[in-house]
């Protein structure tokens, strides 16, 4: 059973570096051959519009030569030049080489089972090509898995464009792909600040605690194996099933804690400590489903506690009433998404707090588009009046089935 990874732009392939350098070091990793292949190389296609730049973040790590690949040109934080490519400057074919690597990769796995995205919603790249490549994708493999894990820019004081971005992205993600794993930049920056201590904190930072929440969730796990104990790598896969099996609330959100000296109802109340459980308006928050998975249970003790930990999860995330199984729980011996002797606690859970978020985003654009802001650089590059109609239906779609599903 095996996973291709797709990182797109610098974010992606930011990202991607750091979880694959976790990735690689597991052990069960290299044996079961789900995320590499049998010559231990990645299970990834790198790609950027860029020249150089991929070629850059890559270095050092197992890729396949002909899958880094990237274009002539940025795309300039334009989702619509992103999306439709430069034909007026030559045509660089990006999306043809992508789906060729992507091709060479799905090729050489025995069992193909699904591919994962890496991208920001917000650079022109990450954003317009991502959701390309995504719709592309859902095309060519209609039956294999699709997951988009998502980084969502600063709330504030970035581009302005990003508003833009990250509703036609979003809206296309919605459509075509399984699941989508949401990272919010801001969330993850409080939380590394946080532990920081006033230190400054880089991208590189807030790379290591996406990458160590992924992994928390996509590594091999002891719960998830063949009855002569071989990881299948269906870690990702599972937790789409379990969490996100409606296609009309497919939003996943991460947190995590990790410490060598806690115990585990310790680790569960500093994790509950760091999620948020109430909206700006005071609205409570609540969970469709979740999966916590135990690390670092060298002893194979988790057991033991998972039935008094399992009613504090439900508390914390306030599950929904109509789900008799909201939490799952998977175990796994080592830490392998942090230091060896530690043990963490990952929790992914469908929450309505992604509600927040999206409304946000509606909100803005709207602001933007009714006064027309920046619009003109939409339309020089192919974008259309019905792709931002067509993704504020979407998304307020979204928005009404996720607040029905928790009602
Ligand atoms: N978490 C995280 N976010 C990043 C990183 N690099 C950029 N971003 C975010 O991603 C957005 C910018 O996207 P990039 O990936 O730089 O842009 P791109 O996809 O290369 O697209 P163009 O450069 O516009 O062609 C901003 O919202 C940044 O906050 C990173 O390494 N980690
Ligand atoms: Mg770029």
């Amino acid at each position: 059973m095996s996973t291709v990874f797709v990182q797109i732009g610098q974010c992606g392939n930011q990202v991607g570096q750091a979880l694959w350098k976790k990735i690689i070091k597991d052990e069960e990793v290299k044996n079961s051959y789900s995320f590499v292949d049998n010559e231990q190389r990645l299970r990834a296609v790198a790609v950027d519009s860029e020249p150089k730049v991929v070629r850059k973040i890559t270095k050092g790590l197992p890729y396949l030569e002909q899958c880094v690949v990237s274009g002539k040109r940025g795309r300039g934080t334009n989702w619509a030049l992103g999306y439709h490519g430069v034909q007026k400057l030559g045509d660089d074919h990006l999306l043809e080489i992508t789906l060729e690597a992507v091709r060479k990769q799905v090729e050489k796995c025995d069992t193909f089972t699904g591919i994962v995205l890496l991208h920001s919603l917000s650079g022109g790249t990450g954003s317009g090509f991502g959701s390309r490549v995504a719709e592309t994708l859902r095309e060519e493999y209609p039956l294999a898995h699709l997951m988009s894990c998502a980084m969502a820019p600063h709330a504030s004081g970035e581009s302005p464009l990003q508003h833009f971005n990250s509703l036609l992205t979003l809206a296309t993600l919605q459509r075509c792909t399984d699941c989508v794993v949401l990272t919010q930049n801001d969330d993850v920056l409080q939380r590394v600040q946080k532990q920081a201590k006033n230190e400054s904190v880089s991208f590189a930072n807030l790379n290591e605690a996406i990458a160590s929440h992924l992994t928390g969730i996509f590594l091999p796990t002891d719960s998830i194996k063949t009855k002569s104990k071989f990881s299948l790598g269906m870690e990702p896969w599972e937790m789409m099933r379990s969490i996100s099996p409606d296609p009309r609330c497919k939003f996943v959100q991460i947190a995590q804690y990790m410490n060598s000296k806690l115990s585990w109802n310790e680790l569960l109340h500093k994790l509950s400590s760091t999620l948020r459980k109430y909206g700006k308006n005071g609205e409570a928050f609540a969970s469709l489903g979740c999966i916590c998975v135990a690390r670092g249970d060298s002893t194979g003790g988790f057991h033991l506690h998972s039935g008094s930990l399992e009613p504090k999860i439900r508390q914390a995330l306030n599950c929904v009433e109509w789900n008799p199984f909201p939490v799952d729980f998977w175990t796994a011996g080592s830490n392998g998404c942090g230091p060896r002797s530690s043990a963490s606690l990952t929790i992914a859970a469908n929450s309505s707090s992604v509600v927040e978020y999206i409304e946000g985003v509606i909100a803005r654009a709207q602001v933007m588009y009714d006064a027309g802001a920046y619009l003109h650089w939409y339309w020089r590059h192919g974008a259309t009046q019905d792709d931002f109609q067509n993704s504020f239906e979407t998304l307020r779609t979204v928005v009404e089935d996720y607040k029905e599903a928790v009602r």
